[in-house]
């Protein structure tokens, strides 16, 4: 395992490039205070680094502070600087924040000054990545971090503040603990068995493992839900040329984003949008309702919507409500036979043609709506949320952000202590072996807390975040 460096000073732009009111240049490690003395001039007499914790100083970014009055086109940037001392930081070390004016040339050149004076460019995440190896926040709230600085729903972003504030680590620790006391038990049998000291108590221990597997189990379910709110679903609109689609995207975007016209074959080209519908991230793609294409741009938009339809948690097959279904639209239906699809109805404020009994069976859904009048288009929104949760998103203590990295481990421990349960009410294991069934299983949930990682593991997660994360 590679020694973790915490001995040099790091520092970065934390707010995104750009024109903006405030930019912030973040430094953390031992000697941030120190290089705050070399680059700042208060408007109060005294250094930073003789300043109490938590306190603000008004002041100017300057080459040279230490230098007899300062011309003024020396000065760099206006500045509000923050002192916080370790360990009351996010880092848990001592660090200083200097609120600049949020200009690219005004961020850069502060950051430079900084780095010429005793500090090292962060790395991406490394701030957090201080806060884990410091021991302020485990892995999981680590990951959270992630989480909300992504959320694109409000759901999304409750569920990674929830994280962060640790109930996934509370919730796991309680697990752990419960297989650490089983754990003791069979030790203690394991070291004493000739003494019928009464320790180990196969009916408990079987209980007390069962609930653990049951507890493991309601947050594995959060993984599923975790990775819908944090990657959204996927969702494609199609159907045959003129039925409707691109105002009916529109009417769900409820803007004009795709070109709508009475002609067949307007949209060449498949448009990808983010809707938020009942905290779940929709990504949904507006398709050409090419047929036969007639030249090579169409051939490759019908190769696109073919994708889009493969790649697609949820299709919206619109159909005409003033026509007939015709072989095409049966040829449709029939292509989309394995998707979960959805029947929108389209322009039902038309005379109808179209029979219902011919959609009978072949769809999760049919949803009767008008994309022009806007009518009934919630009703698709709740089938689609219905489709995703059966339901709409849960609040309670299972919506957790819980990664793909913690479903996997977490597997594992499950597997672990089955195994284990299986032995104890069986009477089919010496102790020993059961013993190390309960070790890994608590391994694997340490792995998840970032107890024990690897560098590989630490690497992957950081990698994600933005420098001055
Ligand atoms: N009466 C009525 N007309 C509609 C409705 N929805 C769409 N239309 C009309 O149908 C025509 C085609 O609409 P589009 O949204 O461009 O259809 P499309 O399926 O995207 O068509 P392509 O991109 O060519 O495949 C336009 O003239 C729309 O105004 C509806 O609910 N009622
Ligand atoms: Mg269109």
């Amino acid at each position: 395992m590679k020694a973790y460096n915490l001995d040099d000073t790091i520092a970065a732009v934390a707010t995104p490039v750009g024109e903006s009111g405030i930019g912030i240049v973040r430094i953390s490690g031992k000697d941030a205070l120190a290089v705050a003395d070399r680059v700042f001039r208060g408007k109060r007499k005294g250094r930073v680094s003789a300043c109490p914790s938590h306190t603000l100083h008004y002041g100017w970014i300057v080459e040279d502070p230490e230098q007899a009055g300062p011309r003024p086109e020396q000065f760099i940037d206006e500045v509000i600087l923050t002192v916080m001392r370790a360990p009351a930081s996010y880092t848990r070390e001592d660090s200083v924040e200097i609120n600049c004016h949020g200009g690219i040339v005004a961020l850069r050149n502060v950051l430079e000054l900084v780095l010429k004076n005793g500090c090292r460019l962060a790395e991406p995440g490394e701030f957090t990545k201080r806060a884990f190896l410091n021991g302020r926040i485990d892995l999981t709230q680590s990951e959270a971090v992630l989480d909300i600085i992504r959320a694109k729903t409000d759901s999304a972003l409750k569920s990674g503040a929830r994280q962060l504030g640790g109930v996934l680590s509370r919730q796991l620790n309680s697990v752990r603990q419960a297989l650490i006391e089983v754990l003791a038990e069979l030790e203690a049998q394991i070291d004493f068995p000739e003494e019928e000291l009464g320790l180990f108590n196969a009916a408990a221990a079987s209980s007390k493992l069962q609930s653990a597997h049951r507890r493991i189990t309601e947050i594995r379910q959060g993984v599923k839900l975790g990775k819908i709110l944090r990657e959204g679903v996927r969702a494609v609109i199609c159907g045959k040329p003129n039925v409707g689609k691109s105002s009916f995207l529109n009417a769900l975007l409820k803007e004009e984003r795709s070109i709508v016209t009475p002609i067949a074959g307007t949209t060449r080209d498949t448009i990808e949008e983010v809707l938020d519908i009942k905290g779940i991230p929709v990504r949904i793609a507006d398709t050409a309702g090419i047929i036969e294409p007639r030249d090579l741009v169409e051939r490759k938009a019908v190769a696109r919507a073919r994708e889009c339809i493969a790649d697609a948690d949820i299709v919206l097959l619109v159909l005409d409500a003033s026509r007939a279904l015709d072989a095409r639209d049966v040829a449709l239906i029939r292509r989309l036979r394995h998707k979960k699809t959805i029947a929108v109805v389209n322009k039902i404020d038309l005379a109808r043609r179209l029979r219902r009994d011919r959609l009978k069976g072949a769809f999760a859904a049919v949803v009767e709506v008008s994309a022009k009048k806007l009518t009934n288009i919630r009703a698709v929104e709740d089938a689609i949320a219905g489709l995703v949760f059966k339901g709409s998103v849960p609040a309670g203590e299972s919506m957790l952000t819980v990664s793909l990295r913690h479903g996997e481990d977490l597997g594992k421990a499950q597997k672990f202590i089955a195994e284990a349960c299986n032995s104890v009410d069986n009477k089919s294991s010496a102790a020993e072996f059961i013993a190390q069934d309960i070790r890994d299983a608590v391994l694997c949930i340490d792995e998840v807390l970032g107890r024990r990682f690897s560098e590989d593991v630490l690497e992957r997660i950081f990698r994600e975040f933005c420098i001055g994360k």
